[in-house]
């Protein structure tokens, strides 16, 4: 329960575990006029940081907030919901505050972009964990890239401004893109002021972070008066970049502009990319996607590496979870691993894509929230069960990850199914010692969650209408598991011809799932040896 006064933060609404009886007291205490204060630790000032005073009134507990505005009131309000449904509300005072400085999230995948209504449902969950930033980019929303000199039709710019004012509302930074790469004209005015006039279609619809995307494009200029006036890409690429924040600038000084390089993955030290970020203004933020495209590791060398390239920090475009295009038969629930604890300190921000099955994403999405805010302290795995727990509800979430753990395979890891393989190794292990009675119940336990997976998987949700393809091949692994168990305990020859058989079929669905091979090696004895 929040005492009103006048320092209660739009978006109280996201935390109900706040309202009603039983909660705890809550205070919210303005501490200074200017809106932001100093970050000791980041060495940044911020408006992010607050301190929660917890102590005791009435044997109940009591939260004062101290704060300097009404975004960190409202990061203390979640602060204090996570720690009601933790049960920690130990008395003391609390400093808090983010680690990276931008939080944020990108739709900037290939395949059908996400409805409005995926939009706002993600974006209530992302300000809830406390991301402050959403960039809207749709590779296929036509008038994003392909037609991006035409202007929005009426009710899709109604839209965008109900988006970005639901944004503003839950204290995050809205950043509509515009790629124009493919086929603008570097050198010819008209195109620049066709560029402008929809840029300022959408500064009139509220909004003033910009994002200019030049991924994806050609790494030749083909346009004849082009090629005269700027020789390479590069030089087209920074008059461009140079004229569009002049022009933002001139709309208000408070725009803001990101931009994402056609080079955007490796070392930051290539030609085009350390000469493009020196020569475009400091203030522009620079997308970098780490040493690959889709990056198993994000580190703090690299990033400083990039900043001595290019003078900038990067903003890391991180390509997890999206799975679009070569990726399409993965789906990537599992968690955000993989960037280095430190990053934080030499990067601007990291900006996840996203998966175009919006509500799949929500759970990778809850974990990169919770690396960004926390930094060295995250724990991927204990991360992953809680955002899996908040996404699919406590009643199911434990059989849920015998499904979800077999598509951890994506640029992140090579490894799948680590549960399975541990209770394979375990069943090996107790038949091994003979406690037969501990392997069949191990069996029988694993099989029940399955069951129970499943029947959650066929439930009428939206999540579940994203996962269909996944779990129909999930229900085949089902009905294979019971011969390869039978297999583990006693060799049978017609069982193993029944195995060989349906795991072929099983095999022929393209969907990545738990690996056929290991299946196999479970049922010919491997882990009957397995030592962890
Ligand atoms: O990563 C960037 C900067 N651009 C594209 C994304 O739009 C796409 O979603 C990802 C993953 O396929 N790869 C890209 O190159």
């Amino acid at each position: 329960m929040i005492i009103p006064n006048e320092n209660i933060p739009s978006g109280v609404e996201l935390f109900p575990e706040l309202i009603g009886e039983g909660t705890p007291e809550i205070e919210i205490f303005r501490e200074n006029s200017r809106r932001v204060c100093y970050d000791e630790t980041a060495h940044r000032v911020t408006d992010e940081q607050f301190i929660l005073q917890i102590s005791e009134k009435n044997g109940k507990p009591f939260v004062r907030v101290v704060c300097s505005g009404e975004k960190s009131a409202f990061y203390a309000l979640a602060e204090t919901s996570l720690r009601v449904k933790e049960n920690r509300l130990e008395p003391g005072e609390y400093t808090v505050a983010p680690r990276f400085a931008v939080r944020g999230y990108i739709e900037g995948f290939y395949g059908p972009p996400w409805t409005h209504e995926n939009r706002l449902s993600v974006l209530f969950l992302m300000a809830s964990c406390r991301m402050n930033t959403v960039y809207y980019a749709p590779k296929d929303d036509a008038y994003h890239r392909e037609k991006w000199r035409e202007l929005y039709p009426v009710d899709s710019l109604l839209r965008l401004t109900e988006f970005a004012k639901a944004a503003r509302e839950y204290h995050m930074d809205f950043v509509w893109c515009v790629a124009p790469g493919l086929s603008i004209r570097y050198s010819d005015p008209e195109d620049f002021q066709v560029l402008t006039a929809k840029t300022k279609q959408l500064y009139d619809a509220g909004i003033r972070s910009f994002g200019l995307l030049l991924d994806d494009i050609s790494d030749r200029l083909t346009d004849p008066e082009d090629i005269k006036r700027f020789g390479e890409p590069v030089n087209a690429h920074i008059d461009l970049i140079c004229r569009y924040h002049d022009e933002l600038e001139s709309m208000a000084p408070e725009t803001k502009l990101t931009v994402c390089p056609t080079l955007y993955h490796g070392t930051g030290n290539e030609y085009y990319i350390s000469k493009l970020g020196r020569e475009i203004p400091p203030g522009v933020s620079l997308f970098w996607t780490g040493r690959d495209i889709c990056s198993r590791e994000l580190t703090y060398r690299e990033a400083m590496q990039f900043f001595e390239g290019t003078r900038h920090k990067p903003l890391y475009w991180d390509n997890y979870p999206v799975n679009d295009m070569a990726m399409r038969r993965e789906m990537h629930l599992g968690p955000l691993i993989g960037r280095d604890p430190e990053l934080w300190r030499y990067a601007e921000g990291i900006i996840v894509n996203c998966m175009e099955y919006a509500e799949c994403s929500k759970i990778p999405l809850i974990t990169a929230a919770e690396y960004m805010w926390q930094g060295e302290k995250y724990d991927a795995e204990s991360s992953w069960s809680r955002a899996v727990s908040q996404v699919i509800g406590e009643e199911y979430a434990d059989a849920f990850i015998t499904f979800a753990e077999n598509m951890r395979v994506s640029c992140l890891m090579d490894d799948n199914s680590p549960l399975l393989k541990k209770t394979f190794a375990d069943i090996g292990r107790a038949l091994d010692d003979g406690r037969e009675e501990e392997a069949e119940s191990l069996a029988a336990d694993y099989l029940d969650r399955m069951e129970r997976a499943l029947t959650f998987l066929k439930r009428d949700l939206p999540i579940c209408r994203e996962l269909a393809p996944w779990s129909c091949k999930f229900e085949l692994l089902c009905g294979l598991m019971p011969l390869v168990f039978g297999e583990m305990r006693s060799p049978d020859e017609s069982r193993a011809k029944e195995l060989q058989e349906k795991a072929e079929a099983y095999a022929s669905v393209p969907w990545r799932l738990a690996e056929e091979m290991d299946l196999f090696e479970a049922a010919e004895g491997g882990y009957r040896v397995y030592k962890p």
